[in-house]
């Protein structure tokens, strides 16, 4: 069954606990990868009255799964409970038994998903194992917010690239950085701190050489209660010439860094990188310059789903030249750069976004105006 089914005041029910579900599985989010961060929560009817007896988000590395945590949860009160979950549940035997089977064992009453899985080894399974078993099942709930959450996921699997987001803070005067000026502060410290929340929730921060060399940049999660989730730092660097006394290098065996160098990159200098503990992948090129679709597919293949990307503007023109860009998230600043040669950002409305994404999210941090923009698929449904 597709949408909502039952009155207007069930449709509303399982609105309410999906949103819930999805809430809570947003917890991980950039902690599970190569896996979704999947929600669940199992609600039971006690008295006429809905009561949630178990939650669950999918764990580190993405395991275990969300439902598992949720019916152990719940224990004895998991029988005959609604299960939502954010994910159609797994029917595979992957690193633990199908969800779909811990589902049935547990005798849930009904089962309700916001979508299906498209990972091949699921791909509908997981709904018709639980119908099969005689449990109802209802999907499509909350789809769009759902297809969001897991966009890392979904790219992964059904357009082998991550999910990309692009972040970048446009001054009053319409810059996003200043060449050779290193770090340019354009936006408030309240925006700072959000930025910081974005890279927590990402599997990867990736940067082009030139912001690395100009800012020599930590893209670390500096937050309070979420230090220890930087993703991981990746820099596109066809001659490989990031230096190993840069800050990203120094911390490379503490926070991994990738770096993707050209097939022709001098040895000794892709050598001398290994060596500090960066991983070295290479890149093809496409028309002299590192392919960016390479990148995102070898990105996609270690498992990396989420991608923020940080700068510079050559990266971000590239890849919205290339359409890779799923989302952007742009801070305006009433900063004035001044008269210094700027790198200018051709800029996108407060209602349409750069590469055809549209407006989805607008909020003040501080002096600032945070937008998020989206692909249209994402607001449907
Ligand atoms: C679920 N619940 O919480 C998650 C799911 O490698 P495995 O065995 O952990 O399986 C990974 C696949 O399981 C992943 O590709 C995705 O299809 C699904 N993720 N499924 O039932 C969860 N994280
Ligand atoms: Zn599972």
């Amino acid at each position: 069954l597709r949408g909502g089914v039952g009155t207007p005041a069930d449709v509303e029910r399982d609105r309410r606990f999906m949103a819930a579900a999805l809430a809570f599985g947003w917890r991980n989010q950039g902690l599970t990868w190569p896996n979704p961060s999947v929600g669940a929560i199992l609600v039971q009817t006690i008295g006429g009255v809905p009561v949630v007896v178990g939650r669950g988000v999918t764990g580190h590395g993405g395991r275990p799964h969300a439902e598992a945590v949720a019916i152990a949860e719940a224990g004895e009160a998991a029988r005959g409970a609604t299960a939502y979950v954010t994910l159609e549940p797994c029917a595979h035997v992957g690193r633990g038994p199908p969800c779909a089977d811990a589902l049935i064992t547990a005798r849930v009453g009904r089962v309700v998903t916001a979508m299906s899985d498209p990972d091949p080894r699921v791909a509908d399974a997981g709904h018709a194992r639980i119908a099969a078993a005689g449990i109802p099942v209802t999907t499509g709930v909350l789809a769009a917010a759902a297809s969001l959450a897991h966009a890392g996921h979904l790219s992964r699997v059904t357009r082998f690239r991550p999910h990309v987001c692009l972040k970048f803070a446009v001054s009053a005067d319409g810059a996003i950085g200043r060449q050779g000026a290193g770090q340019v502060p354009i936006s408030g410290a309240l925006s700072r701190a959000y930025a910081h929340v974005m890279r927590a929730e990402h599997d990867a921060i990736l940067v082009g050489i030139g912001t690395a060399l100009a800012d020599d940049p930590q893209l670390t999660c500096r937050l309070p209660g979420m230090m220890d989730r930087t993703p991981v730092r990746v820099v596109i660097d066809a001659e490989a010439a990031l230096p190993v006394t840069s800050f990203l290098v120094r911390s490379a065996r503490e926070h991994p860094v990738m770096v993707f160098v050209g097939s022709d990159a001098p040895p000794e200098r892709v050598a001398a990188l290994f060596e500090a503990g960066v991983a070295i992948r290479v890149a093809d090129r496409l028309a002299g310059r590192i392919d960016l679709a390479d990148v995102l597919f070898q990105l996609s293949q270690h498992g990396l789903g989420r991608i923020m990307v940080e700068g510079g503007a050559r990266l971000a023109a590239g890849l919205l030249e290339a359409d890779l860009v799923d989302e952007a998230v742009i801070v305006r600043t009433p900063f004035v750069v001044g008269a210094d040669p700027v790198v200018a950002f051709p800029g996108p409305t407060p209602e349409t976004g750069p590469g055809g994404l549209v407006a989805a999210e607008r909020r003040r941090l501080g002096d600032d105006l945070m937008t998020r923009y989206v692909r249209p698929s994402f607001l449907k449904g």
